[in-house]
């Protein structure tokens, strides 16, 4: 089934171009279940895999007694970690590849729910009872259960994100206003409405994964690597994703198991992770604090930023969830310094989360300024305009765009703001405590390739083809558009075919990259096949323009027309059945010349390599945003809701507002969740997660969201991306925990600055 099997609503001719709201084309094939999630392909002769997870944080297995697992009805092959699976390691995100065995399953135990063993059944129940059979005997070690475990230490320094400038400790120590308070961030989890796993099916060395993805392309150099095979023998199919946020970036260890077991068996596996299994399967958002120490004259100018963050990670790998990826450039100030260190925890190794860095970061730069704010008697938003950074006061480069004072402006205003009384407690409705609250937010713009084929068929339609991913943010619709208003057909002529490796190549949909690189190619491809089509029309002797004498035509409307003619407007269709012509296909790509070749395309697709960072250039580029936000905490329960939302954006151009405004409001509302609700809680004595399932780590629900008003301030930025615009998916987030916090403030007179802000911390 296509996009176009699936009637949609018809928007205004207006929305089918760069720039419309149009409703997300692919919205109709999800809420009728038409669209096909990974693990419902149907596959002939499907077996199921299921997981053994370790019930200790940290030590070795002795052994594992698999007799009653493989007696159990329909097992097939129970895996633990003395099998050799001839798996090899793959490269990291970088294509840095270490030769070697990679064995998904090991005895060295790093994490409580580290995969030790895993069954293969007939059916999924038999499976999972089987696996409930393993029987493991572990040494146990002593674990670290977390940051806050007295044995984790301080961490190591990670020399690379130390910065400095001025003399920091000297103008600190200077400064006639100083405040300093430790922020922290607890463990935070993706919990996609769709859950992980794969199904893998080999025909001989070819292999097929059916698994959801951000990247589809850097996901199947992983199974090719790790099964020694040519990148053209994998194929990663991912045509919808019920969301990732971070989280289906990369192969896992899980896919090596499906993939490893299917070969051994000669039969598809499928491996449904389950609920529980992914608070462990792969990494969350770390844990975080960070102590901030601001120095500042009475007027609250900025005289001197003192930052040490750290993050947990695990014992086995990096991540790094820097805490100082915002601090440096909110505020012009002379005097800067910042360093981040890195905790080894027994935990899973965290990953990516929406906007990793620079949520936390915003959360402790942009609380400390609320309380310099208090310290001053200053305005939170007149403090912020005075320290206005005029250039990235890091790189010393120009921004390309900074829209933020306007975004403050406009917040403000809509917001209200004027009228808010500083002084905590003053605001009240019956018994409960009204508080406003500010923050601001960035996220920096990555630029990266792409590449599209762009097909006109000869019943018109037009088919736009690449191996990038939409997970629910707007890939399919923005392409649609893109491709309709270069070509000059309605949208809903235009089918957008996404989701699988064997497609033309595409970055990563992270990062809040992927629309910017892969509008570019489509615009451009679509452009040529309109020039293609154009000149066939012209010069066709069975065209009905061939004697127009006209030099170029017009395509509007799905309808080719001499520009000042008799009025003939020949639909696409019917020009393409008079000259015989089956299709009309170009196929562009935004590699620089460096990049046009072989190695050069493998890396533009499958790493990170080629990815532009923001101050690569004579510029900085980024997203910014400002969130007014008002809170109400009642006095004697302590509970806080939300209960209102004024947010403003520089995003630069907006290729679909009503996307971009659901992105937006995506992102503030998992801010809510991330300021009141979330937290991964840790059983010390076992190091184990023990919310991890959606009763108990609580997500933000309708019921916890108000209206949500956004404001777009953004200019088109040139040097952002070929259309000009800059990233959307992530800056939502940012700024919207500590504005909440903010907001505590004010209603209580209460700083909370460990998330999340739950009643306990405020009676
Ligand atoms: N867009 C636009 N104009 C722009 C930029 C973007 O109209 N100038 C719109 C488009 O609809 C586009 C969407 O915003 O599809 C996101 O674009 P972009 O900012 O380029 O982000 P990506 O396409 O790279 O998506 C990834 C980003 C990230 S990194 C996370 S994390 C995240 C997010 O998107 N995860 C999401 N948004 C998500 N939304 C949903 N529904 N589910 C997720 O898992
Ligand atoms: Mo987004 S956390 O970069 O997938």
């Amino acid at each position: 089934m296509t996009l176009l099997d699936s009637p949609r609503k018809r928007g205004d001719a207006s929305d089918g171009v760069i720039g419309g709201r149009l409703s997300r084309v692919d919205g109709r094939l999800k809420i009728t279940g038409a669209a096909t999630y990974a693990l419902e392909h149907r596959i002939e002769n499907l077996v199921h895999a299921v997981l053994v997870p370790s019930t200790v944080a940290a030590g070795r297995v002795l052994a594992v007694d698999t007799t009653a697992a493989k007696a159990a009805p329909g097992t097939l092959l129970v895996l633990t970690p003395d099998d050799d699976l001839a798996v090899q390691i793959a490269s990291d995100w970088y294509g840095n590849r270490t030769e070697g065995a990679y064995r998904p399953l090991v005895p060295d135990i790093a994490f409580n729910g580290q995969p030790v063993a895993a069954v293969v059944a007939e059916t999924f129940e038999q499976a999972t009872a089987a696996a409930a059979l393993v029987k493991i005997t572990y040494e146990e070690a002593p674990a670290i259960a977390g940051l806050d475990d007295p044995k984790a230490g301080a961490g190591n320094l990670v020399d690379q994100l130390t910065v400095n400038w001025g003399d920091a400790d000297a103008a600190l120590a200077a400064a006639p206003v100083r405040v300093e308070a430790e922020y922290r961030t607890p463990r935070e989890y993706h919990v996609p409405i769709e859950p992980h796993g794969l199904i893998a099916a080999w025909e001989g060395d070819r292999l097929t994964i059916f698994e959801p993805s951000q990247w589809t392309h850097g996901m199947a150099r992983s199974y090719a690597e790790m099964f020694g095979l040519p990148y053209e023998n994998v194929r990663l199919v991912s045509p919808f994703v019920g969301g990732g946020f971070g989280s289906k970036a990369v192969a896992s260890h899980y896919g090596a198991i499906a993939a490893a077991t299917a070969r051994k068996l000669g039969r598809p596996v499928r491996l449904a992770v389950t609920r529980p299994q992914t608070f462990t399967a792969y990494g969350g958002r770390a844990a975080t604090y960070q102590k901030i120490a601001l120095g500042a004259t009475k007027e609250g100018i900025l005289q001197a930023v003192v930052h040490q963050g750290a993050n947990e990670t695990s014992m086995v790998g990096t991540w790094v969830e820097h805490a100082g990826a915002a601090t440096p450039l909110m505020y012009a100030v002379p005097n800067f310094s910042s360093e981040h260190r890195l905790v080894p925890v027994n935990t899973v190794t965290p990953g990516a989360l929406r906007a990793p860095g620079k949520n936390p970061s915003a959360f402790g730069i942009e609380c400390a300024m609320d309380e310099l704010a208090y310290a001053v008697g200053i305005d939170p938003v007149e403090l912020r305009l005075r320290n206005n950074a005029e250039k990235d006061p890091q790189s010393g480069k120009p921004w390309s765009t900074r829209q933020l004072r306007e975004a403050l402006a406009a917040g403000a205003e809509a917001f209200g703001w004027a009228r808010r009384d500083p002084e905590p407690r003053s605001m009240r409705d019956g018994r409960e405590l009204i508080g406003w609250g500010v923050a601001t937010g960035t996220f920096p713009v990555i630029r990266a390739y792409g590449e599209a084929i762009v097909r006109i068929r000869k019943d018109g339609i037009v088919e736009v083809v690449t191996g990038a991913i939409d997970m629910g943010q707007g890939t399919y619709t923005v392409l649609a558009q893109t491709a309709a208003e270069a070509l000059g057909v309605p949208v809903e002529q235009v089918d957008v075919q996404l989701g699988d490796s064997s497609m033309p190549g595409s970055t990563v949909a992270g990062g809040s990259m992927l629309a910017g690189a892969i509008t570019g190619p489509v615009h451009q491809a679509a452009t040529a096949a309109r020039e293609e089509l154009i000149a066939l029309a012209l010069s066709d002797p069975n065209s009905p323009f061939h004697d127009s004498g006209a030099n170029t035509l017009s395509v509007a409307g799905g309808r080719i027309a001499a520009p000042r003619g008799d009025g003939l407007a020949v639909p696409i269709a019917e020009l393409m059945a008079r000259t015989g012509r089956d299709q009309i296909e170009a196929k562009r790509d935004t590699l620089p010349e460096a990049l046009q070749n072989e190695e050069g395309r493998r890396r533009a697709w499958t790493t990170m390599t080629t990815m532009r960072p923001p101050t690569d250039g004579d510029h900085s580029l980024h997203s910014w945003c400002a969130h007014f936000i008002e809170v109400r905490v009642d006095e004697d329960f302590g509970t806080v809701r939300v209960s209102r939302v004024v947010s403003a954006f520089d995003c630069g151009r907006l290729y679909n507002p009503k996307l971009v405004e659901s992105q937006w409001k995506g992102g503030i509302i998992m801010g809510i969740g991330q300021a009141l609700l979330e937290e991964g809680l840790v059983d010390n004595r076992f190091g184990r997660v023990i919310n991890n399932n959606l009763a108990d780590y609580l997500v933000a629900t309708n019921a916890d969201i108000p209206d949500i008003e956004v404001i777009s301030v953004g200019i088109p930025d040139p040097l952002a991306s070929p259309l000009g615009g800059k990233g959307v998916g992530e800056v939502g987030i940012v700024g919207v925990a500590p504005a909440i916090a903010n907001a505590v403030f004010h209603a209580t007179g209460k700083r909370v600055r460990d998330l999340p802000i739950t009643l306990e911390k405020l009676i």
